[in-house]
């Protein structure tokens, strides 16, 4: 397994995005910190509430258009950012006939383990898990001809349009001519659903957006009170994205040991945890060519709730 990102630089991160978040106004806190083991087991249950579509639908197209895939890209790498349990990828492995896959996470925790697996699975694929940001260390990652990079789920939906720009024209940068994009990108639909893809009837996602205050209470010694914060999504029509909150509940005061600290809340005041942006195809177009990249195929499930867009330079 390479590993070019350490626990003591994600433990560093996280002390500068509390600090930075927790002091600005309004008060922000990336998501990419919900994820610690019990954030990830919540995730995991979001994905089979009802209400929440999106990797149903992608898992749909998946294997809807597998072969498809295999098809156009004849791909012989695949990257897989964000490869998390390499759970989508396994629908890809059958049809793709590959030499070698290569999932990359930030977390080598469950990589190492998911990656064994795979291999097995497959003996003739070599598996090189990579642990690494994908928005950091994409010039490290393994190059060669035919490959597929696959960014899955619509993760680029957390990003903020700036960021995403900047991360797809770095994705083209790593990119030769005969390589390709696999994109999961969640599309604007009835505003009702949305909401409550966002904010389910058990409480799964109010629990995981609280999950980053137990996360920081863990890892910079806080005494939040998870249960003094409502969770709260909204749509923004002007942005097209779903916006996760935390509520304070009461005006209180957070000490945050490890970074020195107290951070007041006023009664009702909000901290941003999350944006999920919904996109229409002609949006992702526009992005995509701005960053160098042509769509050549754009398939969604039978309702276009969710599309899976492959680009190539
Ligand atoms: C996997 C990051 C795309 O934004 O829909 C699920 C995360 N947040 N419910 C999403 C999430 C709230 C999810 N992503």
């Amino acid at each position: 397994m390479h590993v070019y990102l350490q626990d003591n630089d994600l433990h560093e991160a996280l002390r500068r995005d509390v600090a930075l978040g927790l002091t600005s106004e309004p008060k922000t806190l990336p998501p990419k910190w919900f994820y610690d083991e019990r954030g990830s087991e919540l995730f995991d249950e979001i994905t089979r509430l009802d209400e929440y579509y999106p990797t149903r639908c992608e898992r749909e197209i998946l294997i809807e258009r597998a072969d498809n895939i295999a098809r156009v890209t004849q791909a012989r790498t695949l990257v897989e950012l964000g490869a998390g349990s390499c759970e989508k990828t396994r629908l890809l492995l059958g049809a793709l006939r590959l030499e070698r896959y290569v999932p990359v996470d930030v977390s080598g925790d469950y990589l190492g383990e998911a990656a064994a697996t795979i291999a097995a699975e497959h003996p003739e694929v070599a598996v090189h898990p990579v642990v690494a940001d994908y928005e950091r260390h994409l010039e490290l990652l393994p190059r060669g001809p035919r490959k597929v990079v696959a960014f899955l789920g619509s993760t680029i939906g957390n990003m903020f349009p700036s960021e995403r720009h900047r991360f797809l024209a770095d994705v083209r940068k790593i990119l030769d001519s005969g390589d390709f994009l696999l994109l999961g990108a969640d599309l604007v639909k009835d505003q009702d659903r949305l909401v409550r893809a966002y904010d389910d009837a058990l409480g799964v996602t109010a629990e995981f957006n609280r999950n980053v205050l137990r996360v920081i209470n863990q890892r910079l010694d806080a005494d939040f009170v998870p249960e003094a914060f409502a969770h709260v999504a909204l749509w923004d029509p002007a942005n097209e994205w779903i916006e996760m909150r935390l509520r304070s509940l009461a005006k209180q005061d957070v000490r945050i040991d490890r970074l020195g600290i107290t951070v007041h809340f006023t009664d009702g005041e909000e901290v941003r945890t999350e944006i999920s942006t919904k996109f229409r195809r002609t949006c992702l177009e526009e992005g995509l060519a701005t960053a160098g990249f042509t769509l050549r195929e754009f398939w969604t499930d039978p309702r276009s709730d969710f599309s899976l867009v492959l680009a190539q330079p």
